[in-house]
């Protein structure tokens, strides 16, 4: 007989009159003990478990009549999936502890031994007692795995500014489950991104700018620690000092070999400090050549 749901079958069976007999005798053998399950789990309600948690699952057998609590060694529980397959059966045996003291049944259910076990799925608690074709009584609840667990965040958060741009790059977390990080420039929101730089554009020179981050996993769960960091622009004015500066080569003045390299960055369209210099720039370096 299928696992799934076995005892949903059988009422149907024996509504229909098949030889589970007839609903009264169903009724008896579904009512030979008072089952009740003990939080988190309920029959009433879906229990979210935490992915990788160990689950207590925790019931009671009493005597219908009596209410006595009642110790039976033909205990089993088993996890069942969606599609009815039995993941692990416990019995008194194999995991299932009988608590007379605390008048419950006990299984510490570690989900983490359970790699076949899928986030979002359902999955039954199936407690029954006595034996295959004559149970005494059972009872089932369902639980939901659910990952609560946030990505660690980023490190390692650096920046490289140019004049008008600043490109941030960082290490994202190593969590299996990581899926982006939530982008910020000075409080706005400009992209979520998987990736593990984030090049912000079209920025005015010689300006803070500070990018915050946040990180996300593939259940939506967010990190609500905040990673910032905050960058300055380079001044526009800032690439004449490569050549003009005082520590560059032959002080204020341009040598040849420094026209000769800025008109190399100007034709190659090569950033000097950060900026690209225009056709004026580089008629300013050779007149200040000229002078010298
Ligand atoms: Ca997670
Ligand atoms: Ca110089």
């Amino acid at each position: 007989m299928l696992r799934l749901g076995g005892y949903k079958a059988e009422l149907i069976l024996s509504s229909e009159g098949s030889d589970y007999g007839s609903e009264d005798q169903w009724f008896a053998i579904l009512n030979f003990y008072n089952l009740s399950f003990l939080p988190p789990l309920s029959s009433q309600d879906f229990c979210d478990i935490e992915s990788g948690s160990t689950f207590p699952i925790r019931f009671t057998a009493r005597d219908n009549v009596t209410g006595d609590f009642v110790s039976d060694s033909s205990v089993n529980v088993s996890i069942i999936n969606i599609t009815g397959c039995v993941l692990v059966s416990f019995n008194a045996t194999s995991g299932v502890q009988i608590d007379s003291d605390e008048e419950q049944y006990k299984v510490d259910f570690n989900t983490m031994n359970y790699s076949e076990l899928n986030i979002g799925d359902i999955y039954t608690v199936e407690v029954t007692f006595g034996i295959e074709g004559s149970k005494k009584s059972c009872i089932s609840a369902y639980f939901s795995l659910v990952d609560l667990t946030p990505p660690s965040t980023i490190e390692n958060l650096h920046p490289t500014p140019s004049s008008t741009h600043i490109n941030w790059t960082w290490t994202n977390p190593s969590d299996p489950d990581f899926n982006h990080t939530e982008i910020y420039l000075n409080n706005i929101h400009q992209t979520n991104t998987s990736a593990n730089f984030f090049n912000a554009t079209s920025l005015t020179p010689n300006t803070e700018y500070t990018i915050s981050t946040r990180t996300v996993d593939t259940s939506d769960n967010i990190n609500t620690t905040w990673v910032n960091n905050t960058a300055t622009t380079l001044s526009n004015e800032n690439w004449k000092n490569e050549w003009i500066g005082e520590d560059s080569e032959g002080g204020n003045a341009v040598t040849t070999v420094e026209l000769q390299k800025a008109i190399h960055h100007w034709l190659e369209d090569i950033p000097v400090r950060g900026h690209i210099m225009s056709s004026t720039d580089l008629q300013e370096i050779i007149a200040i050549w000229l002078s010298g």
